[in-house]
C-alpha cells in the first residue's frame, strides 16, 4: 500500500485516535489517503479550510434501538445505524446491511467508502451507509417483516428522497425494501417511491438493479482484461460468495464466454470444473434460502463442496472477492498469483486486505478496486431515482445500456487518471484520486460547511 503522504500523515493520526477501535474504517481511510498525495501537491489548495478533515468525518451519525419480536412471542433488541457520511454531490446514498457482525466501524468504512464510489458515477448522488447487528439467518417472513417495521420506524425520521435514500446490502434485498418501504409509506402518508431503492418492479424498481452490481463489475474486469489485449472468453473464473453481487457477476461472465468453476457462502465453498449451474445456485439461494453445500448434494458426480477451507485455493484466471470485507488475505493473494490469476475484480466492499492489494499490484495483476468495480449497482439505483422522480420506466435494455456505458465510463475515468497522475494502470490510485477531486471539488464549491 502507498504510504500517507507526510503532509496528509497527521490528519490520519487524528483519525485514528477519535475513531478509536474502528479498524474497518481506519482501512478505507488509509487507503484513500495513501493516494491523494500526488493530488496534493499538484492541487495545494485541497488541503485548506480543513477539506480532507471534513472529507474524513461523517456529517451526521445515527444510532438507534430496533426493538422486534420473533415467532414465539419473545423479545429482542438489535441496534440500528444509518451514517449520512457526505451529501456535497446529492442526496446521502447507500446500502442498509442487516448481519451480525455489523457496528458503527463497519458503517462508517461503507459510508466513506460509498462517497468515493458515487462520486465516480458522475450521477448526484452523496455518500451513506446503515444497517444492523440483526441476523436474518433462519428467521421466517413474518420476523423478517416485522424486524424491517421496526427498524424503519426510527429510520424513516432521517430518510427521504432529498435527503438520504437507502437500499440493499448484504441480508438486504428486495424482501427487506418492500417491507421497509411499505411502513416509510404507512407513518408518511406519502407514495416517495425515490425513498428507496432496490424496490421490487410492481412498486417503482427499476429493470436490471437487481443485476447491476455483478453485470457492472464484470463490466469492469473485461474492459480491464482489454487493456491486455484479451477477455472473459474461455477464462476460468473464481467468484466468492453466492448472494446478490456474486449471481449477477456469475450470469454475465458467463454470457461473456468465461467459467466459473467455484462459490460459496460463509460456511464453505462448491467446486464444479465443469461449469457452475447458475439456475440451480439461484433455486437453492435465491427461492430455498439454503445453504450452498446443497449443490453438492444435488450434484453428486461432477461437484464437491468443502467445508470452511478458503475458495482462493482453487486455481483460476480471474478472481471476484463478492461476498464481504476482508474475506481475500495476503496469503490467499500469493495463493492465486502462483496459480496464475491475471485480473482481480472487488465485487464485495473492501474484500481485498492491504496485504493483498499490494501483493497484486507488485506482481502486475489487473486489479479493479470495489469502489470503481462494484459501482454499477449504486449507478442503476440512482438510474432508478431518475425513473422515480420522471413517473416512468425504462426496458431492461435502455437500463444495462446505461449501466454499461457508465461502467465504461469508470474504468476510462480510473484508467486516465492513473496515467495523468504517473501510474498507468493503477486503478486503486485512479479511483481514489479520480473520486476525491469530485468530492473535493463539490465541497469547495459549498464553502466550509
Ligand atoms: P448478499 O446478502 O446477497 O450475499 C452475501 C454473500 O456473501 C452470501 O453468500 C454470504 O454467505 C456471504 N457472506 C456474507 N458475510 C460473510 C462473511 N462474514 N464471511 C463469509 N461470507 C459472507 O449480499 P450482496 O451480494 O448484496 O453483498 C455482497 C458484497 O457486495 C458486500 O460486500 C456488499 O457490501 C457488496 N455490494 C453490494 C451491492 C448491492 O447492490 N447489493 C453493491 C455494491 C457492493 P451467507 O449466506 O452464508 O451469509
Ligand atoms: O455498496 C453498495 O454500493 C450498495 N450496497 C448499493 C447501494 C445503493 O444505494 O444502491
Amino acid at each position: 500500500m502507498t504510504a500517507i503522504d507526510e503532509k496528509i500523515e497527521p490528519i490520519f493520526a487524528e483519525v485514528l485516535r477519535r475513531n478509536a477501535g474502528e479498524v474497518e474504517f481506519h482501512q478505507a481511510v488509509m487507503e484513500v489517503l495513501g493516494s491523494i498525495g500526488r493530488v496534493v501537491a499538484k492541487h495545494p489548495h485541497y488541503a485548506n479550510s480543513a477539506l480532507i478533515e471534513r472529507i474524513c468525518e461523517p456529517e451526521r451519525q445515527i444510532i438507534f434501538r430496533v426493538p422486534w419480536m420473533d415467532d414465539k412471542g419473545q423479545h429482542h433488541i438489535a441496534r440500528g445505524f444509518r451514517v449520512q457520511f457526505n451529501s456535497a454531490l446529492g442526496p446521502h446514498k447507500g446500502g442498509i446491511r442487516f448481519h451480525p457482525s455489523v457496528n458503527l466501524g463497519i458503517i462508517k468504512f461503507l459510508g466513506f467508502e460509498q462517497t468515493f464510489k458515487n462520486a465516480l458515477t458522475g450521477l448526484p448522488i452523496g455518500g451513506g451507509k446503515g444497517g444492523s447487528d440483526f441476523n436474518p439467518r433462519d428467521r421466517s417472513d413474518g420476523e423478517i417483516m416485522r424486524f424491517c417495521q421496526s427498524f424503519m420506524t426510527e429510520l424513516q425520521r432521517h430518510v427521504g428522497e432529498y435527503t438520504d435514500v437507502p437500499a440493499g446490502d448484504i441480508g438486504v434485498g428486495a424482501r427487506e425494501v418492500g417491507y421497509m418501504f411499505g411502513q416509510y409509506k404507512r407513518i408518511t402518508n406519502r407514495y416517495e417511491a425515490g425513498v428507496l431503492t432496490g424496490k421490487g418492479l410492481i412498486y417503482g424498481g427499476s429493470r436490471a438493479r437487481k443485476e447491476a452490481t455483478g453485470y457492472g463489475a464484470a463490466t469492469f474486469v473485461q474492459c480491464m482484461l482489454r487493456t491486455r489485449n484479451t477477455d472473459f472468453e474461455d477464462k476460468k473464473v473464481v467468484v466468492s460468495g453466492s448472494g446478490n453481487v456474486a449471481i449477477y457477476t456469475m450470469e454475465k461472465i458467463l454470457s461473456l464466454g468465461g467459467k466459473v468453476v467455484a462459490c460459496s457462502d460463509s460456511n464453505g465453498f462448491i467446486v464444479d470444473e465443469g461449469g457452475i449451474d447458475l439456475d440451480l445456485v439461484k433455486e437453492i439461494k435465491e427461492h430455498r434460502r439454503e445453504r450452498i453445500s446443497e449443490y453438492a448434494k444435488i450434484k453428486k458426480g461432477t461437484s464437491r463442496y468443502v467445508d470452511g477451507g478458503t475458495i482462493w485455493d482453487v486455481p483460476c484466471d480471474v478472481a471476484m472477492p463478492s461476498a464481504t470485507q476482508n474475506e481475500l488475505t495476503g496469503k490467499d493473494a500469493r495463493t492465486l498469483i502462483r496459480n496464475g490469476v491475471v485480473a482481480v475484480g472487488e465485487g464485495a466492499n473492501m474484500p481485498c486486505t492491504p496485504d493483498a492489494i499490494s501483493a497484486f499490484r507488485e506482481a502486475g495483476i489487473l486489479f479493479g478496486p470495489a469502489k470503481a468495480a462494484n459501482a454499477g449497482g449504486v449507478a442503476t439505483s440512482a438510474l432508478e431515482m431518475q425513473q422515480n422522480a420522471s413517473r416512468d420506466s425504462w426496458t431492461f435494455e435502455q437500463t444495462e445500456k446505461r449501466l454499461s456505458e457508465i461502467m465504461v465510463g469508470i474504468h476510462d475515468l480510473c484508467a486516465q487518471t492513473a496515467d495523468e497522475y504517473g501510474s498507468p494502470g493503477d486503478y486503486v490510485l485512479g479511483a481514489n484520486i479520480a473520486g476525491f477531486v469530485r468530492v473535493a471539488e463539490a465541497m469547495e464549491a459549498l464553502g466550509v460547511i
